[in-house]
């Protein structure tokens, strides 16, 4: 069976031309000049008009994640049925070890959820909850037979997935062996406790403080600090993950600067949303936008400094870190008590209509949009060239992009399992006209084509930034 990709204009991470895309069965075979593929029987998705790019991978998701007493509330099916009406083809999710639980059954149990239940591919972080022994080994493990070679670690959440500083070295020390990237949740939680306490104590309850009992300088600080840790365990590469605030985004580039292995990324509500509009809207209303690391206030200069460091590659990928939860009955578990506020925000659907605004509003290339949405997320964690570019050889997983379309978010459009948006009543110029995964159609014409199991499971290599 063939299916060919006519008319449009492919856009990838080194350039741009007018193409045509020949798929056989799973996997891109060819790329012609316009009008010059042989003839044959295809199927044939006409993209006259529109950009044709590799399928997005969100390489930051957490479905089913059990967390401040509830489980984010999309599934991997619900959750990876929105991806794919957004465009993402790949999640990258994180399997959990909580403390004192054993890695290989923690992993074991996210597969469980996962396996036959996904629209679109997977793969799997793994969250270490605590660095012994035996968590060592299980990283060489996972590493060399799971196709698991990312590992995340927690500066925050003491008494949760909290790791100390003896701990994150050790981990690194780990991974500068056996060739794995820590990614690190970098806010100084330890400290974060004692603001939150003290805030409670003065009465103060509503959403809003859960942005101030978590400041710019304590996420500059963890990300300082663990920066230099790696830089203890022999330039172990490191990544930071949803990176908020100017101040850690400097950390990160000085770093960069001095050659160091260290990369970052971002997520569109550090884009577009802030600590006063959001988290502090009237009432209760600011627990939707609850996520750690929070909003920033819009009285300094972080969305403009965030947006830079996408250009310079300082921020190398946006992903979501997509972990939502409903206002009726989780968001509310926090009502009069924002520390109990199950922390996340869902955006799965969003990412790759959230930064093609950023091309409309001309703080992004055309190419960057693809590079950090998709191209950048393979490369990073060792699924390139199989995803994240369009080039023989590679899973068929295209997005036909139409820029003359629009995307109208808000929670009586979107298909993740959310009572409510984060980005209710955003108008984005262009719209996710039709998207492609290893051959099959998933979406065209506004319609859903895809299935429950179609996704499958992908083993990971290393990091191709770091051969
Ligand atoms: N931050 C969130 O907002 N949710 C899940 C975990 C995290 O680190
Ligand atoms: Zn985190
Ligand atoms: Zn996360």
């Amino acid at each position: 069976m063939t299916l060919l990709v006519r008319g449009g204009t492919v856009v990838g991470a080194t350039g741009t031309h007018a193409a045509d895309v020949l798929v056989e069965g799973e996997t891109i075979v060819a790329l012609f000049a316009p009008g010059r593929a042989p003839d044959g029987d295809h199927q044939v998705v006409d993209a006259t008009g529109k950009y044709v790019i590799p399928g997005g991978i969100d390489a930051h998701t957490h479905m089913e994640l059990p967390f401040g007493g509830t489980n984010a509330s999309d599934t991997f099916d619900t959750g990876t049925r929105a991806a794919a009406y957004g465009g993402t083809t790949t999640i990258v999710d994180f399997a959990v070890q909580r403390t004192g639980e054993v890695v290989q059954d923690g992993l074991a149990a996210w597969h469980a959820k996962a396996d036959g239940n996904c629209h679109v591919d997977y793969a799997f972080h793994m969250i270490l909850g605590g660095v012994d022994e035996d968590a060592l080994k299980a990283m060489d493990m996972l590493v060399a037979d799971e196709g698991i070679s990312s590992f995340k670690l927690f500066m925050a959440y003491p008494g949760v997935f909290y790791s100390d500083d003896g701990q994150i070295l050790r981990a690194m020390q780990r991974a500068r062996e056996n060739g794995a990237m820590i990614m690190m949740h970098a806010e100084n939680g330890i400290a974060i406790d004692v603001l939150v306490q003290q805030a409670l104590a003065r009465g103060e309850t509503d959403p809003i403080h859960h942005g101030l009992t978590r400041p710019e300088a304590l996420e500059a600080e963890a990300t300082h600090r663990a920066i230099r840790l790696a830089e203890v365990a022999r330039d172990c590469p490191l990544y930071i993950v949803h990176l908020s605030a100017s101040q850690a985004l400097e950390q990160v580039a000085a770093a960069r600067h001095a050659g160091r292995n260290v990369f970052a990324e971002t997520c569109p509500q550090y884009l577009y949303l802030t600590l006063e509009d959001q988290l502090g809207a009237p009432g209760f209303e600011g627990a939707k936008w609850v996520c750690s690391t929070p909003l920033r206030s819009k009285h300094e200069s972080h969305h403009r400094d965030l947006w830079q460091g996408l250009r310079t590659n300082d921020l190398a990928v946006v992903s979501t870190d997509h972990c939502p939860f409903c206002f009726k009955d989780q968001k509310e578990l926090g009502l009069g008590d924002f520390s109990k506020i199950p922390n996340g925000i869902g955006g799965v659907e969003h990412r790759v209509d959230l930064l093609y605004q950023g091309v409309v509003d001309g703080k992004l290339t055309l190419e960057r949009w693809v590079e950090t949405i998709a191209t950048t997320p393979a490369r990073m964690f060792g699924l390139y060239p199989r995803k994240g570019v369009l080039a023989p050889g590679s899973d068929a997983d295209i997005v036909v992009y139409d820029p003359a379309g629009r995307t109208s978010i808000g929670v009586g459009t979107h298909h993740m399992n959310m009572d409510h948006s984060a980005y209710e009543g955003y108008e984005i110029a262009g719209r996710v006209d039709t998207v492609i995964s290893r051959g099959s159609v998933l979406v065209a014409d506004g319609a859903y084509h895809g299935r429950r199991g179609h996704g499958r499971y992908l083993r990971r290599g290393l990091s191709t930034y770091l051969n």
